[in-house]
């Protein structure tokens, strides 16, 4: 199934560029809808964007079972994160029906829109919508690199932005949702299963630092007289890997950084530039972010320029749903439990309903990026029941 799709939104760098509510989604929208069709299921798509494939037996009732996950990609992003679960809820239903077991419960498979925020820069739009985790209207204001906004978007994309937010009526009417997900680290690498029980997604936040100098000439501005934001930018960087080095377990990345007017022969005006910070204890995080301000305000001083630390999201680490992590052991038999620190929809949905994941491991280590890999093998069931 996904060799299917793997010529949608190929990045000419490598991997996959697949941003949420953008055409290369409208195509694997389609691609998904087709397979769901094909197995008979009922599928539309709610004021959110989240595309459903019901699955509803006769006689089944009460709360529904529900897995899926996102089809949209980070930019050079890899082919499973995301896909692979999807691909796996629809192999679900024909394995289930395979051995000839009709659920007692209606199914849903989901695909939620824009899980990475690589468009709109908050990670799991779809899925925080429909759980009330972010306000409507600070979402419908989200804009992208062109600037155009949510709520554009989605008009372009045939909703209704006057309709996105929590969905109370869908919410109840699940009764739990499991994501598949490709591992985004060598978890299962070293400890040789190819398959864990997800315990935990690990707390994360985005935020955009403004670096403001002095424009200039590059050949007229003698070094002694200039405030390059780009320079003070570079030394943030660095001293925001020195800072998140020395606590235990902290990650922090900045992986966009954003010059203007970002001319060869031009001083800068002023470099943006994201932070990425995480941790498994939420106020580590925090006191990790705050160290982070004081780097950068003390280098912005020192280089003549100003700074500007704005928060754009922060989730809470989440722990899954005790019971649930009991079924899916017991259902995989030797199955290690495994947290992550790659953040996903069933974290934002565990905030409103049982919620659990698996991973499926990843030989290379590797994700957000073309290296990203998971063998048949140890995607097929009978692999993952040891
Ligand atoms: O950023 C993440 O952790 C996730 O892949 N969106
Ligand atoms: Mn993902
Ligand atoms: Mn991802
Ligand atoms: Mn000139």
């Amino acid at each position: 199934m996904l060799a299917e799709i793997a010529h949608i939104g190929a990045d000419p760098r490598g991997g996959y560029l697949r941003p949420g509510y953008g055409h290369e989604d409208r195509e694997l929208r389609e691609w998904f809808g087709a397979h769901a069709e094909a197995r008979g299921l009922e599928v539309h798509r709610d004021v959110n964007g989240i595309v459903w494939a019901w699955w509803r037996p006769r006689g089944s009732a009460g709360p529904a079972v529900v897995t899926g996950s996102h089809l949209d990609s980070v930019p050079g992003g890899g082919g499973y994160d995301g896909p692979l679960g999807v691909a796996s809820a629809l192999a679900a239903v024909d394995l289930l029906r395979e051995r000839g077991v009709t659920p007692s419960r209606p199914v849903a498979l989901a695909v939620f829109p824009e899980e990475e925020g690589s468009r709109f820069g908050l990670a799991c739009l779809g899925s925080r919508l429909m759980a009330g985790a972010v306000a409507p209207e600070r979402a419908l204001a989200l804009k992208d690199r062109d600037g155009t906004t949510l709520a554009e978007a989605l008009i372009r994309d045939g909703l209704d932005p006057r309709h996105v937010g929590m969905d109370r009526e869908s919410l109840d009417g699940i009764g739990c949702f499991v994501e598949l997900h490709v591992e985004q680290g060598r978890g299962l690498i070293d400890l040789g299963h190819p398959i864990a029980v997800g315990s935990s997604i690990l707390g994360h936040g985005r935020w955009r630092i403004t670096v403001d100098g002095q424009g200039n000439h590059a050949g007229t501005t003698l070094m002694a007289d200039r405030r390059d934001p780009m320079v003070a930018a570079a030394r943030m960087v660095v001293a925001i890997r020195e800072v998140a080095r020395d606590v235990p377990d902290a990650r922090a990345t900045v992986g966009r950084i954003e010059p203007v007017p970002g001319g060869t022969n031009v001083i800068a005006s002023r470099v943006s530039f994201w932070l990425d910070a995480r941790h498994p204890e939420d106020a580590v995080t925090a006191a990790l972010v705050t160290r982070i301000r004081d780097s950068v305000e003390r280098i912005a001083a020192e280089e003549g320029c100003r700074a500007d630390v704005r928060e754009e999201s922060l989730s809470p680490t989440v722990d899954f749903d005790r019971s649930l992590r009991a079924e899916l052991r017991a259902a995989l038999p030797g199955a290690p439990e495994l947290g992550s620190g790659a953040g996903h929809d069933a974290g934002v949905m565990a905030g409103a309903i049982p919620t659990g994941m698996l991973f499926v491991r990843n030989p290379t280590g590797v994700s957000h990026a073309p290296e990203e890999l998971v063998e048949d093998a140890d995607a097929e069931l009978d692999a993952m029941s040891g």
